[in-house]
């Protein structure tokens, strides 16, 4: 069983924090919520939800945490120097990194362009690369032995009609990953990633709520256990790979979908 406590005085740092899965794992959790939390943020992401990060932050700190939005465009390299360093220098530390911010736009193949294609690879995957880069080469340069944990997909595995560059995106996700892994490892620092199932949260509400709710349907009945993963779903697993329990595993992937990307037959 996984210590909550020896997460408590560790420094997380959660792309796309203030919404979705990246909230979720961030105040579901005790040793999220009682720790020292970075919650990433970005402004344009959360032009329609302005007050989502602060709720975040007042979750954390009224449950005895210690937490801080830092915004920062996850597309953007400088500015994901710039929120890190802004990290080290209120805190002294990063200790466990969940690159967690994505962008689905669902989009017909021939109807994607360069503009949407670039954004969707810079947040989903040069984000998390320069993000896990960052931190990274600081916790080599202080000698702690970090956890670097990517929120990818099962996307990444499975194709998807309307997700032609997501999917690339999340396969690209797990290789990195995978690479990173070996990079790191000789400095006690593990990467893996989670893989998500279909998981309700706000990149794909609408989809799956208004727009084909029969499909959300045909998902929850696809699922063996009988319901869709949910955020805290995946908060677990992520607490498992930022355990200490989890120092000898590096490079794994884990699909937490409910058994459904299985149930083909
Ligand atoms: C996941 C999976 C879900 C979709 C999200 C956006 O990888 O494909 O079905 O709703 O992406």
């Amino acid at each position: 069983m996984v210590n909550n406590k020896q997460l408590i005085n560790k420094v997380k740092i959660v792309s796309g924090g203030s919404r979705g899965m990246g909230r979720r794992s961030v105040s579901f959790f005790p040793f999220m919520a009682q720790g020292r939390v970075a919650v990433n943020y970005s402004e344009e992401a959360d032009r329609d939800y302005p007050d989502a990060v602060k709720g975040v932050v007042k979750t954390i700190t009224t449950g005895g945490g210690d937490a801080a939005s830092f915004e920062a465009d996850m597309g953007d390299k400088k500015a994901i120097d710039a929120m890190v360093a802004n990290v080290i220098a209120l805190w002294g530390r990063i200790d466990i990194v969940i690159a967690n911010a994505g962008i689905c736009p669902f989009s017909e193949f021939l109807e994607i362009d360069e503009s949407l294609m670039n954004k969707v690879v810079s947040v989903n995957q040069t984000g998390a690369f320069f993000l896990s880069q960052a931190c990274a080469r600081f916790m080599i340069k202080n000698g702690i032995r970090g956890r670097l944990v990517f929120i990818s997909s099962v996307s990444s595995i499975f194709g998807g009609e309307l997700q032609t560059h997501y999917t690339a995106t999340k396969g690209a996700m797990n290789q990195m990953m995978k690479s990173i892994a070996i990079a790191v490892g000789k400095y006690g620092i593990t990467a893996n990633a989670v893989l998500p199932g279909t998981v309700v949260t706000d990149i794909n509400r609408f989809q799956l709520e208004e727009d084909n709710p029969d499909l959300k349907e045909y998902f929850i009945k696809r699922t063996p256990i009988g319901r869709l993963a949910e955020p805290k779903d995946i908060a677990n697993a992520v607490l498992f790979f930022a355990s200490d329990e989890a120092e000898a595993v590096s490079g794994a992937t884990l699909i937490v979908d409910g058994g459904m990307s299985v149930n083909l037959q």
